[in-house]
């Protein structure tokens, strides 16, 4: 399984999102501090939500991971994603809209928020559920696609494509 640092703001769903894909049965627990497990880096909502944290831990953790995961909850009032992040992180971004199911949810709108993040593809969940887990589950299952050439990234970001 590919491992994935997620980030996000408080309470938009991360530790909750851990559990429903290891399977647990899900429960409220303040994240503290980054806890890297075997396949999933859980960071606290302040890293996004904080100028000087933000960006460098994101920076900083890609290095440890195959994958950055970008969650944003369906029903959040505002947009706190920086647009166009992939310009400065080397690993793939995904994004992860949770609590699909929730009453308020607007999943539209965060998908926007999400695409103009940058993020390559956007994934629909609700961690309490079900709805979507197996679908992210089989995508975090598939293998790293092979390493490409120097040459093969540089042809794609003359293009402005996000895939390298
Ligand atoms: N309905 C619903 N509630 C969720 C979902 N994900 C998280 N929550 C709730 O949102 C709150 C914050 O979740 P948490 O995972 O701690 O957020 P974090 O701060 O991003 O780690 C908790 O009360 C969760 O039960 C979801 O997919 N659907
Ligand atoms: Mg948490």
């Amino acid at each position: 399984m590919r491992k994935m640092y997620l980030c996000g703001r408080s309470e938009a769903g991360k530790t909750t999102l851990i559990q429903a894909l290891k399977g647990e049965k899900t429960r409220y627990d303040k994240t503290q501090y980054v806890n890297t497990w075997d396949i999933l880096i859980d960071t606290p909502g302040e890293y996004y939500e904080m100028k000087s944290l933000a960006c460098k831990a994101l920076y900083c953790y890609s290095f440890e991971c195959d994958l950055e995961g970008l969650i944003a909850g369906a029903d959040e009032p505002f947009c706190v994603l920086v647009p166009g992040l992939p310009a400065c992180l080397n690993r793939p971004l995904i994004g992860i809209i949770t609590k699909v199911d929730s009453p308020k949810a607007n999943v539209p709108m965060v998908r926007q928020w999400l695409e103009a993040a940058g993020c390559s593809r956007i994934f629909e969940v609700d961690s309490i559920t079900g709805r979507g887990i197996q679908e992210l589950r089989d995508f975090l299952e598939l293998p790293n696609p092979a390493p490409m050439s120097v040459e093969e990234a540089i042809a794609l970001q003359r293009q402005g494509l996000p895939e390298w």
